[in-house]
């Protein structure tokens, strides 16, 4: 394949080369490393948006809302929709179309749903190449849409800038996420489909449980958004606009980007040595099940041999 190619593409801004890219994160390829090594020095640029919820509250509407907002402020848009909990799934693609058909033929928007077939660390390390891939493409805006309630969905908050948590009467309630440590990521609550009943309640529920939590230098708000309709949309457009403004200048976005930048390459270290370890294990497999049946080693001394052995199989390879 050629990659340089598919790079001049990518940082050119080519849609087909941006979509080409993100299917090679999806499917793990091993020409992500050459891929990483071209754009990463033009990423960096983009304000990254998390939208995360539970299936069916709105998430997509309320997204679909936020592009024409960007776009009348003549930026350009990505929306990554990812389903960090069924890794073969590609069904949330034309769900997602089929809503975001308003910017469908706009060339300032790019959306695509992303599964992951093969790449090594799963969502967690393939939702921010992607979301790289995009940046360098030269959107402005990326916006990362992530189902379900769990751990998978935290992970993916973390490698956004700012997070929203959508909510919806009936769908998901606050104990639920409270026990999935997401309140703690969130940076904006936006209760949707406030035309139904029950959304009040929701969010003073919500505010309960976030009064009962320790005090922030940024509070989160909590907002009502009807998205169907466009109402209150422009609202949460200010609150993230706020929440930008207030994180790059407290350096808490800074902060951020670092650290996450660090944890991804501790999970991409830990991928890789899992790959070498499991080759040599495999090599020195029957030996070592011998010796560990027979007690000649124990396996806290056979896990330090294989650390030893597969440093050393990955820089002498030979
Ligand atoms: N009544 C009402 N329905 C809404 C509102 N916003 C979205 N919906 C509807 O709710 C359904 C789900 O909306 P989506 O935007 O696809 O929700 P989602 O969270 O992206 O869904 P998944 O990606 O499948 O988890 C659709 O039928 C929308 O038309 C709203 O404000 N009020
Ligand atoms: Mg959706």
């Amino acid at each position: 394949m050629d990659v340089r190619g598919l790079i001049e593409g990518v940082l050119a801004g080519d849609r087909r080369a941006v979509a080409r890219a993100i299917s090679l994160v999806e499917d793990g390829r091993p020409e992500l490393d050459e891929l990483s090594a071209g754009i990463y020095e033009r990423a960096g640029r983009a304000a990254i948006v998390g939208l995360t919820g539970a299936p069916g509250v709105g998430k997509s509407t309320v997204a679909a809302g936020l592009i024409a907002h960007v776009r009348a402020r003549d930026l350009t848009a990505a929306v990554l929709a990812v389903d960090p909990t069924s890794p073969l799934t590609g069904g949330a693609l034309l769900g997602d179309r089929v809503r975001m058909q308003d910017h469908a033929t706009d060339p300032g928007v790019f959306i695509r749903s992303m599964a992951t077939r093969g790449h090594l660390g799963g969502m967690a390390l393939a939702a921010p190449e992607a979301v790289r891939i995009l940046d360098a493409a030269g959107y402005q805006r990326i916006f990362l849409e992530t189902v379900g309630v769990g751990q998978a969905e935290v992970d993916v908050a973390a490698a956004t800038d700012t997070t929203i948590v959508v909510m919806a009467p009936g769908l998901g309630d606050a104990v639920q996420m409270a026990k999935a440590g997401i309140l703690e990521v969130a940076d904006i609550f936006v209760v949707n489909k406030a035309d139904r009943d029950g959304a009040d309640e929701v969010v003073r529920e919500l505010r309960q449980m976030l009064h009962l939590g320790a005090a922030r230098e940024w509070e989160p708000p909590v907002l009502m958004s009807t998205a169907l309709e466009g109402t209150g949309i422009a609202e949460l457009a200010d609150a993230i606009e706020r929440h930008h403004m207030w994180a790059t200048t407290a350096g808490v976005l800074h902060a951020r980007r670092r650290a996450r930048l660090l944890r991804e390459v501790e999970t991409l270290a830990a991928e890789r040595f899992r790959e070498t370890a499991s080759t040599v294990l495999e090599a020195a497999g029957s030996a070592l099940a011998k010796d560990l049946a027979a007690r000649r080693v124990d396996p806290y001394r056979a896990a330090a041999m294989l650390v030893e052995e597969a440093a050393r199989a990955r820089t002498d390879p030979a």
